[in-house]
């Protein structure tokens, strides 16, 4: 351990006293000690082999014997227990800008705060204002403290579908060495978050050093990281950090399970395993009273013996799956041959590469029964968008398109732009005449909260409307989501009976796996729709399910897993 990161534990254990309200003698010590450390031109370590720890002013014995522990262990004991004596979130409310220790004690107490999500819901709904020493300002603040350290947490994450190819590309080549039995995909590349952090990979071989030594020999490979006897980590170009752990087959379940997470589900499993007299780790479940170890080859024995169903990566992130699987209450998840059709496509019409024909014929092929080709109306001049006569026009080429096919109904549809004041780029009188009318924010993005909620809000309010398409806006690498108030769009979908989307898009992703659960739990319905610009956009639908699963989905939860008959009465679409 080194001393920067000596330094940040005893800053941290600062914060927590100040936290616990222990006295100053006790907290300063922690800082000062801290300041000291990081000023030091010589790494502790190698003071410590001299023996001259002590002689470093403010670093007495206890603190001596604390470093020593972090050399030993990564830790310390006092830190543990101070760490598990405050609730988890508060450490992170700790970590927001400009909230000190002070400050989340106050949020604590009054207000009962115990996570970021907690802090930011008492910011909107005004209740910080009304403690002392707060107000409207101090409110503002904290809300933007947060959404910029959302975006710096993203920042160094990569977007689900790079990741997903890199993992393939190294576990493809793993595959050919005759000294790696298996190689599987954990952590969150495998629950199918939408960005990872790091990709981890798990292999049984029964020849670890040989099988580490393939991975780490890979000709893409730039830097070794860790090379040990059962684990190793690279670097591989697109600044990916990939993990290997090598296991052998009686406990591959475990590991498994160990390494795919979340952390909080493995927390709460832990819990779980506790309560019924066994601990649980990466290498099985061990009877607390005789100390006999239970491995597990699959990861199904292992939560068939904590008397759980067996549960998708997708829902392990402690939101509720645990206490549901307890429950057999566990959602039928929605699976890709569900989709019965997409109804958010661009042809040549607008800014897409290929014919409606074409679309028409690449839909057929995914044995669709409906698509909807939605172009963009006149507003989004770049992407060529449709004039009114145009769209008259659009509206006829379709009409003559669906003579043709038997196999597939083309729906005639806009993506419409919302305009900055709420209205729609179309009149109704043309609304009217399509199928389906699939509305979009495009421009004048940094409109405040309240404008953008109430604009969004009367789209919705709009009695032709039938989806919202990526309904935040946001883009990786882009922009993040622009500023508006989800709870309150979510109601408005719900009270006018509209549909939101789940935009496919692997830059997109939008709704995410939270609003898109948050929309369902208050009624109202998803569409997974692709946005395609070209034919094979039309397979990104496989990024919209797994986002639909880590919002528990079902397949009655989604528009597209209707049937055409079923799509036509609820639409009011004419069957001819
Ligand atoms: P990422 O890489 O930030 O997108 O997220 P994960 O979930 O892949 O996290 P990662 O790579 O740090 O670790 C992979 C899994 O290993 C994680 O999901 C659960 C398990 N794990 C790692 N560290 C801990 C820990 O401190 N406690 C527990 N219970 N599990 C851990
Ligand atoms: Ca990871
Ligand atoms: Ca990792």
């Amino acid at each position: 351990m080194d001393n920067i990161r000596i330094a940040e534990k005893f800053n941290h254990m600062a914060q927590m006293l100040e936290f616990k309200g222990e006295s100053q003698f006790k907290t300063r010590a922690y800082t000062n000690a801290a300041r000291t450390i990081k000023g030091l031109d010589e790494e502790l370590q190698v003071l410590h082999k001299e023996g001259s720890i002590e002689d470093i002013p403010g670093i007495g014995k206890i603190l001596k014997s604390k470093i020593v522990e972090m050399f030993e262990t990564g830790t310390f004991e006092a830190y543990e227990r101070t760490m598990d004596e405050i609730p988890a979130g508060i450490i992170e409310i700790m970590n927001v800008p400009g909230i000190g220790p002070k400050t989340a004690r106050l949020f604590y107490e009054k207000l009962g705060v115990q996570t970021v999500d907690e802090l930011s819901r008492a910011a909107r709904e005004h209740r910080i204002r009304r403690l002392p020493r707060m107000g409207e300002k101090q409110e503002d603040k904290i809300l933007r403290s947060i959404a910029r350290q959302k975006e710096d947490k993203d920042h160094g994450r990569h977007p689900y579908v790079l990741a997903k190819d890199i993992a393939r590309e190294i576990t493809d080549n793993l595959k050919q060495s005759s000294d790696i039995e298996k190689v599987a995909v954990a952590g969150s590349l495998r629950r199918k978050q939408d960005t990872v952090g790091d990709i981890d990979l798990i292999a049984i071989s029964e020849e670890p050093e040989k099988a580490i030594s393939c991975f780490t020999g890979m000709e893409k490979v730039e830097e070794i990281l860790e090379s040990g006897t059962t684990k190793a980590a690279i670097i591989y170009p697109g600044n990916f950090h990939v993990d290997l752990r090598i296991v052998s087959r009686d406990s591959y379940g475990s590991m498994l399970q160990h390494f795919t997470g979340s952390k909080e589900h493995n927390i709460h499993l832990r819990k779980l395993a506790l309560s019924k007299g066994y601990s649980l780790n990466e290498y099985g479940m061990t009877d607390e009273s005789t100390g006999k170890l239970t491995k597990f080859s699959s990861e199904d024995d292992l939560y068939k013996n904590l008397g759980l169903e067996y549960l998708s990566p997708e829902l392990r992130e402690d939101r509720g799956e645990v206490e549901a699987s307890l429950r057999g209450k566990l959602p039928k998840l929605i699976e890709r041959k569900d989709i019965k059709g997409d109804f958010h496509v661009h042809s040549n019409w607008s800014d897409g590469a290929n014919t409606m024909e074409e679309l028409a014929e690449a839909a057929i092929l995914r044995g669709y029964e409906y698509i909807a080709i939605t172009d963009h109306s006149h507003s989004t001049g770049v992407a060529n968008g449709l004039s009114d006569k145009r769209l008259l026009e659009h509206i006829d080429a379709i009409d003559k398109l669906n003579e043709k096919y038997d196999e597939i109904r083309i729906l005639s549809g806009t993506e419409c732009d919302i305009k900055a004041d709420g209205k729609l780029d179309y009149s109704n009188d043309l609304l009217e005449q399509l199928d389906i009318v699939v509305v979009a924010v495009h421009a004048g993005l940094d409109q405040d909260r309240k404008k953008m909620t109430k604009r969004i809000v009367s789209a919705l309010e709009n009695e032709h409307v039938d989806i919202m398409a990526h309904p935040t806006g946001r883009k990786f690498g882009k922009r993040p989501p622009y500023d508006m108030d989800m709870e309150t769009v979510i109601q408005a979908a719900k009270d006018n009976e509209k549909v939101l989307e789940i935009n496919s898009s692997p830059w997109r992703l939008d709704l995410n796996d939270i609003n898109a659960k948050r929309a369902k739990e208050h009624g109202v319905m998803l569409a997974i729709n692709t946005d395609t610009h070209t034919i094979d956009h039309l397979d990104n639908v496989e990024f919209g399910i797994n986002m639909a699963r880590r919002a528990w989905l079902e397949p009655d939860d989604v528009l597209n897993t209707m049937s055409l008959k079923q799509i036509c009465s609820r639409l009011d679409i004419p069957k001819e």
